[in-house]
């Protein structure tokens, strides 16, 4: 049975499409069994993607699909509501892509009466989409293309207003960087899978939105007092004082005390300058604090660079641009991070890029000669990978590919997952965490399962089963309810907030009480999708595409208290093994077509079916 919304609360129920080579937009209310199946957000996208994509199209070709998607309480007055996902199929890894931003974009875009849009097609000029309200236009932007995110942003204000959303890529994405990411509001960046590559394929510099509309809630007075009540226990919970002082940046020294600060391309796990790059550091640089819409845990660090500009700081940012490439100086880690913002650029793929560039100039397979912690050389190499020049032409490409060209057993130290650039945690000594990074649906990133924080404290060198069950219940809960949800996971994961106030914020937004158990089969779906996705666009699997680079397996660490240290192959195995067997998928990793009938995705393992022989 089709149930298609008629009125509804928390959804609005409407997806807004564009075919771009047309200049034509419709819009469509979609049924409830993808609201219900899917709630929203990464659910959204996945199920878009799957039903509307060609298999096999190229990801930088017109017919490739962009999504923006949100959730029933995205842009409500609660807690950390301003995040959108940003989904297509990523150029970098041929597979599934997205990315989590925080933006005014994500509030405006539902005010707009839509929870997702689907753009397709190719502008026939360089252009500017402007969504306001049922008004959706799109506008010439030749004098844009090239500007910087910061200064389209800033532009599109002048032209649309103060209160104009906006979401917009840089040169790397105009150039098709591979991992060109999207930028909002002058240093949030999401959609590391390329998807500034996929939006400068569609000759789209940047979204604007305006919304004037109220978002449908089922019980505004139970969501108003639910909701001030979490605004309330944030600031309450013990960590709140120090998280607004370092936010994610204290990460750094703790990754040092637990050797799982990725240094010199993810040789060692401890960089003998941390200290110099850490929490405590940034605070003596520090200018300012900015956040997401609705955030009360606003952790956005606003520090003044090496050229007095203002850069906002992450740890990913400083792990990766800082002791990946060896390099101890904050303030210059922060003008490489505010040059990645302004083109455009993933930091953690950029800092993986450039790693990988410094190791093979010192093993001489480039002609250049670059020297680790170089500020000048990873200066000139930021720019060149944006604009395509030179070595910066194949690192554009991403380290995959890069070390598939330069040979030279370079594959062995290219570190990736899928394709997608490892973010920042050395796993020689986390064998859980490899696993995370080996299992995210997106290529290696930690955003799905952070388990490193809980296994440095348990048995870290073990391959046991409960870290299996560890990662799946993260996955269900990071990958899963925070992604489906569309919210900010850090009050949770940061600051301990407890879990079971998103379900009622989620009854009291649309009236639907779910329980943790069927939360989890949503997303369990969802990752059950996803795979199918993968598997459907690269006509099958093979586990090796599940394992981390050789390097953690072949190379021991030489410094810290963990040196020595190498993942066991065997050990790694066996975990994966058990990791499918959980998820309901074949030792080959590949869903069982029993698993997508149980989780009511029969039709796609029909359609699956017609690729690849996907076991009972
Ligand atoms: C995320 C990834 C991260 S994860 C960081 S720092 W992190 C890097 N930030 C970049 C940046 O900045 N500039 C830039 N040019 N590239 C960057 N690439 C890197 O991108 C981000 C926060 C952070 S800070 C994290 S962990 C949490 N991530 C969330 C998530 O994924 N989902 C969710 N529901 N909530 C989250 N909350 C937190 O959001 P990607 P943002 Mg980003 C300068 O999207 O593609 O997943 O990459 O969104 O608004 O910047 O907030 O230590
Ligand atoms: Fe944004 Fe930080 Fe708030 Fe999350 S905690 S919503 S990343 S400001």
């Amino acid at each position: 049975m089709e149930i298609v919304f008629t009125s509804m609360n928390g959804w609005t129920g409407t997806i807004l499409y564009v075919d771009l080579g047309k200049g034509k937009s419709t819009v469509d209310r979609y049924p409830g069994e993808l609201a219900y199946g899917f709630i929203g957000g990464r659910g959204f996208a996945v199920k878009l993607l799957w039903d509307l994509l060609k298999p096999g199209t190229s990801p930088l070709s017109p017919e490739n699909l962009l999504i923006l998607a949100a959730g029933p309480l995205t842009g409500l007055p609660v807690p950390s509501s301003g995040k959108l996902v940003i989904a297509s199929k990523s150029p970098l890894t041929g597979g599934y892509g997205d990315g989590s931003i925080g933006t005014h974009a994500a509030v405006q875009m539902r005010r707009a009466g839509y929870d997702a849009i689907v753009l397709k097609g190719r502008a026939e000029n360089r252009s500017i989409l402007v969504v306001d309200d049922d008004r959706v236009e799109l506008v010439d932007a030749e004098d844009c293309w090239g500007l910087s995110t910061s200064e389209v942003e800033r532009r599109v204000k002048k032209d649309y207003g103060g209160d104009a959303a906006v979401v917009s890529i840089g040169p790397a994405g105009e150039n098709l960087v591979k991992y060109a990411n999207v930028v909002s509001q002058g240093g949030r960046a999401g959609g590391r899978p390329g998807m500034g590559a996929v939006m400068g394929s569609k000759n789209l510099k940047a979204l604007v939105f305006r919304g004037s509309g109220e978002i449908p809630v089922a019980d505004r007075h139970a969501l108003k007092k639910e909701a001030s009540e979490t605004y309330r226990r944030i600031t309450e919970l013990p960590n709140y004082g120090f998280w607004r002082r370092q936010g994610t940046m204290a990460t750094v020294e703790w990754s040092q005390e637990n050797s799982v600060l990725p240094c010199m391309n993810f040789r060692e796990g401890v960089f003998e300058e941390a200290e110099a790059i850490g929490g405590f550091a940034m605070e003596k640089i520090k200018v300012g604090q900015r956040g997401c819409p609705y955030c009360n845990a606003t952790c956005g660090n606003l520090v003044e660079d090496s050229t007095g500009s203002v850069s906002e700081l992450d740890y990913e940012n400083v792990a990766m641009l800082g002791a990946n490439i060896a390099l101890g100086d904050l303030e210059k880690v922060a003008t490489l991070n505010r040059m990645a913002d302004e083109l455009g650029l993933d930091t953690i793929s950029l800092g993986n890029a450039i790693g990988f560039a410094f190791e093979a100039s010192e093993r001489r397979l480039l002609d250049e000669r670059l020297e680790w912690g170089s500020f000048e050389d990873a200066k000139t190499l930021v720019e060149n990978i944006a604009y395509r020049r030179g070595l910066g032409a194949l690192l554009a490409e991403g380290v995959r590919y890069a070390s598939l060209k330069l040979g030279g057993g370079s594959e062995r130290w290219a570190m990736h997952v899928k394709g997608l650039e490892i973010s920042g945690y050395d796993c020689h000594s986390a064998p859980g965490m490899a696993l995370a990074y080996g299992t995210s649906p997106i290529g290696a990133h930690h955003k799905d399962a952070w388990i490193i924080s809980w296994e440095v404290k348990t048995d870290r060198r073990s391959y046991s089963g409960e870290k299996v069950d560890k990662l799946i219940e993260l996955q269900r809960i990071r990958g899963g309810l925070f992604e489906f949800l569309t919210l900010c996971r850090l009050p949770w994961v940061e600051l301990g907030l407890e879990l079971e106030r998103y379900p009622r914020l989620l009854y009291a937004a649309t009236g639907l009480r779910l329980g943790f158990d069927k939360l989890f089969e949503v997303a369990d779906r969802i990752y059950c999708l996803i795979r199918a996705f993968w598997v459907r666009e690269y006509g099958g699997w093979s586990i090796e595409l599940d394992y981390p680079p050789d390097r953690w397996f072949e190379e021991p660490t030489r410094k810290g208290p963990c040196r020595g240290s190498t993942l066991d192959r065997e050990g790694y195995g066996s975990m994966l093994q058990l990791y499918y067997a959980r998820r309901g998928w074949s030792p080959q990793g590949i869903p069982r077509r029993s698993t997508m009938e149980r989780l009511g995705l029969a039709n796609e393992a029909e359609e699956l079916s017609r690729y690849v022989n996907i076991p009972d």
